[in-house]
This record gives C-alpha cells, structure tokens and sequence, in this order.
C-alpha cells in the first residue's frame, strides 16, 4: 500500500497549504483532513464545490484519506452540465466551503460544509493502490464529458515521476492560480507538493503581479497554462519586478497546451529562464517533459517520463520506428500513470485503448527527433478545441446552440487565438432574425460553463456540406 502523503505523518510543522490569509501546516493538515475523512468512510462517492480554496484542498486530502473517490466540480457549471455530472456520479455528499452558495442542481445532494478548525482527527489506514481515487470529467468530440476514473496508484506514480524528471523536492515552493476541478492545477498542483512534502501557494485567480509577489517571496516553481504564459510573456519585457522575480524562480513549467515558441522566446529574452514543458491528459496524467536537467528544446514536450511507455502510430496503426524528427503519427501510451475507465462507458473506455497491447489512444498527433524530444504537431479530431488549456467539445457546444430558438444550424470550430491558443466560433444559420452575440455566449455559458460560450459568432445562409450532407468544418476555417 503506498503511503500517498508522507509528510502527513513526519514532517507536523512544515508549511502544507498557503492559500493567501489562510495556511495549514502539515499537522494542521493531517488534523482537518483526518476529521473529516472520519466522517466519509463508507461513503460510495462524494463530490466537492471546487473552489480555488484551502477547503476544497482539504476536502480532497481528506476524501482520499478516507478512500472515497472525490469528483471534483467546477463551481461555474451551467445547468445541463451540472446535471450531467451528478446524475452519472451520483454522489452521496457535496463537501462545501462555508457560505458559498450552491445551485439548484445539487439540492438533492446532502451538503456538508469543510472547516479549518475544531477537533484533530487520526488518518484513517491507507486504502488500496487500485481504488479509485479521483473522478474527473473531460470533453469528447461528441456527448456530454466523461468521468476519467483516476486510481491512487496513477496519482502517485505520475507524481514521483515528475520528481524525478522536474528534481522536485520538499525545498520547493510551487506558486500557481490554476483551478482545482482539473488535473494541472488540482493533481499536480496541490496534490504533487503534498506528496513531496513541500508547500503551495495558490494564487486564487492569476494576475501576473501575483504571480511576481509570490515568486519574490518564497516561491521556487510556478505551474501555468499557456494562456498565463502569454499574459507574462507580453508583459514580462517592460515589467522589471515581474522580470526579476521570474528570473530567480528555480523551474518554470507550462502545460495543457502548446506554448507557442515566440511567447518562450520572449520569457526568456527578459529572464533567462527557458520554460518547460510537459504533456498529459486527464486519461493518462503525465506522459513526457522537457527534464530540469535536460536540454531545453522550445516547440517540444520532451522525453518520456520514467516508467511511461510511448510510441507513436502510422494510420494503419502499425508503430513508426524512425525518429527523424518529421515523421508524424498518432501518440499512444502504456504505464502506470493511466486511467482505469470511463465511469459508466465501458464502450468508451474499449475504444479509447487498442485491440492488442492495451495501449490509450490519445489522439494527440507527433514527431519523435534523434534524441526521443516529442513535438506535437496536431491533434487527429478536429472537433476538439482548447481554449485556455480547457479542453472543449464542439459538438456539445453546437448541441446546447442548436437549443436556443434563434438557431436553426449550426456547426462550432477552433481558431488560432494569441491569448488563449485556440478560440471557439460559432457559425450560426439563423432561424429568423440573428441572435446577439451575448446572448448565445450567455446560452451556453448558462447551460456548460462560461469557459465553452463562443468568442466569436458568424451567421452564414448555409452551412457549407459534402454530399453526405457532413458539415465540411475545414472549409469554414479556410
Ligand atoms: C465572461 N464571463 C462569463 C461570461 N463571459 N460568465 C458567464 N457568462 C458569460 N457570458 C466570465 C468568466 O466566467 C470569468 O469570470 C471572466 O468572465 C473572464 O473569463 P474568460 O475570459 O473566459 O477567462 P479568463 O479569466 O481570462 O481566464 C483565462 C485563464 C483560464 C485564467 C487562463 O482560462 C484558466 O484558468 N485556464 C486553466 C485551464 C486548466 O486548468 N486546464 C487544465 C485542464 P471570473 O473572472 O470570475 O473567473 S488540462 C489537464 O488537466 C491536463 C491533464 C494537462 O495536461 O494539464
Ligand atoms: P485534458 O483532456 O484537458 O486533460 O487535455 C489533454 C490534452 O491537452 C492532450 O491530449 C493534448 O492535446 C493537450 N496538451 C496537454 N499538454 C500539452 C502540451 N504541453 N503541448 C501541447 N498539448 C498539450
């Protein structure tokens, strides 16, 4: 049984958790968490509000404590997606932080607040490596998300493995804003210090001066999506606190997303930091990184991370052998770092790996250079977009538009988009008089989450079609 967090029971007096006024050491940690874990146990499956806070840490740390799987929401969910997620989750509880207010959606899930203080608990003992321990949704091409059933054995082997590769010890304070309902910011961004022994400080909600202050303090690694990544890189060069305080972090780490080589060029221009970056899904938490101590390779995500499997596929799905540096084929992987299943889709999950071997598709297309460095080229759906480091279906977007009276057809692409690596347009066929803009990003962003509504809106007469009658999407970005 592996012991998730050790420093839970070793070292009491070191710092865990900073989340701005509020900090827990380990101890404090170990006391909160294992009250509460007291009260999980048995429990089938739980949910937690996951707000950037201290209490949805807590309420992580305890859930897995206590060996019920958490499935963590995000707390701007509109209806329909909300919906989804608890009637295919069903959790017995929703752990909250005090005072904040919880939609319709969940009225007929008992709601138990998380406090910071009151009565030290013990830890339960260790559940087993293979139970599930986290449930996190992800969007497909096509249908509502699914819910990427994560055991602990994954958590803890993506976590040491980035240790190795990144040199992450209990001296490292990892500074970042990132939210707590994905796997960056919740797995490797709060669970990955606490295993390490570490601290965190969570930002809230990103702003390049926080990330300065915070890094000028006491911070020594910053996680980031590339979104965050241009925000500083466009500014970094007229900002000499932000240049500074960057400049004496001791790694840099970007993820979720392609960081585009200018925005790397330009952070490093102004502070001689070269950015790392590391590739992962929520299917298979992490698959490569550039190493600490490896050659930095801009555009790159890396090497395999030790104990990961990876390969990449011609279209026949026969293994390409050459590492050219030009060759592109679809990624796939093995290791101890993926996922069990889908929860409740068996057909995706057999579908998501192939016949023979067992190896996840990820759909992720690559090259493979002389020195085994990755570049990701493209992805193999075009109906998947990321936005912001979310990934984003567009054929749950175009469901959730065709809903709304004003829309008769519709089919929903990805563009480039310097700020947020892709954005989302809608290419609309009204049904009568065109909608606002506002008004169908208000629909969706009501129905999914304000993160899929539309950036853009564009009416056309017709949607271009083959003789299939099949959208030709291809042909409205051109
Ligand atoms: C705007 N807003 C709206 C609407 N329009 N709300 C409701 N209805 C509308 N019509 C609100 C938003 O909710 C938000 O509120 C504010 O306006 C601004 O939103 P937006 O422009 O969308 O974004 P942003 O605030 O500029 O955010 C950029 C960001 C964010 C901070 C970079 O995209 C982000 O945190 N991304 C991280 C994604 C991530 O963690 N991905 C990991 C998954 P408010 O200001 O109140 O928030 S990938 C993963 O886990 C894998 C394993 C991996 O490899 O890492
Ligand atoms: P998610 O399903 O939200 O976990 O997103 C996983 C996807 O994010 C991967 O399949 C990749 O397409 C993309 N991704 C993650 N990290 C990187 C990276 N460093 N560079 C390019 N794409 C990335």
């Amino acid at each position: 049984m592996t012991v998730l967090f050790p420093s839970l029971h070793t070292t009491p007096d070191k710092a865990a958790l900073r989340f701005g006024e509020k900090s827990l050491t380990y101890a404090e940690l170990a006391g909160v968490a294992g009250s509460l874990a007291q009260r999980l146990r048995g429990l089938s499956r739980i949910a937690v509000w996951a707000t950037s806070s201290m209490e949805t840490s807590v309420a992580v740390v305890a859930a897995l404590a206590a060996g019920v799987p958490a499935v963590p929401l995000n707390p701007k969910l509109g209806e329909r997606e909300l919906a989804h997620i608890v009637s295919d989750s069903e959790p017995a509880l929703v752990l909250a932080e005090p005072g904040v207010e919880l939609p319709e959606g969940l009225r007929d899930v008992p709601r138990e607040d998380v406090t910071l203080t009151g009565s030290a608990g013990e830890l339960p003992p260790e559940p087993d490596d293979e139970a599930p321990a986290l449930i996190v949704y992800t969007s497909g091409t096509t249908g509502p998300p699914k819910g990427v059933v994560l055991p602990r054995r994954a958590i803890a082997s993506t976590l040491d493995a980035l240790e190795d590769a990144w040199q992450w010890s209990a001296d490292d304070v990892l500074v970042h804003a990132l939210p707590l309902f994905h796997v960056h910011g919740l797995i490797l961004g709060i669970l990955g210090p606490l295993r390490r022994g570490g601290s965190v400080r969570h930002l809230g909600k990103f702003s390049t001066d926080g990330i300065a202050a915070a890094l000028a303090e006491d911070g020594t690694m910053m996680f980031g999506v590339p979104t965050m990544y241009h925000r500083i890189a466009t500014e970094v060069g007229g900002n000499p606190r932000l240049a500074e305080a960057l400049r004496g972090a001791r790694l840099l780490v970007s993820g979720s997303a392609a960081l585009p080589v200018h925005d790397h060029q330009q952070i490093t221009a102004a502070t001689g930091q070269q950015v790392v970056e590391r590739y992962g899904m929520s299917e298979t938490l992490m698959n490569t990184s550039v190493r600490a101590d490896g050659e930095r390779k801009p555009g790159t995500v890396g090497v395999p991370l030790r104990g990961v499997e990876l390969r990449l596929v011609d279209e026949a799905g026969a293994p390409i052998e050459t590492s050219d540096g030009e060759t592109v084929g679809e990624i796939q992987v093995r290791g101890p770092n993926l996922f069990t299943e889908y929860l409740n889709r068996p057909d995706a999950t057999a579908e998501a790996f192939t016949g023979g071997g067992g190896w996840f598709r990820t759909g992720d297309m690559a090259t493979r250079d002389a020195d085994g460095y990755i570049r990701i080229v493209g992805r193999k759906a075009t109906d998947i977009i990321k936005s912001g480091g979310y990934k984003i279906g567009a054929g749950e977007i175009e469901n959730a538009l065709l809903e709304h009276p004003a829309v008769s057809e519709v089919a929903v692409t990805g563009e480039p988009d310097d700020d947020l690596g892709e954005r989302i347009v809608a290419w609309v066929v009204p049904s009568g008089e065109p909608p606002s803009e506002q008004q169908l990003a208000d629909h969706v962003a009501r129905l999914l989450t304000p993160h899929k509504r539309p950036r853009a809106v564009r009416f056309l007469t017709a949607l271009p079609r083959n003789d299939m009658g099949k959208v030709m999407k291809r042909a409205l970005n051109a």
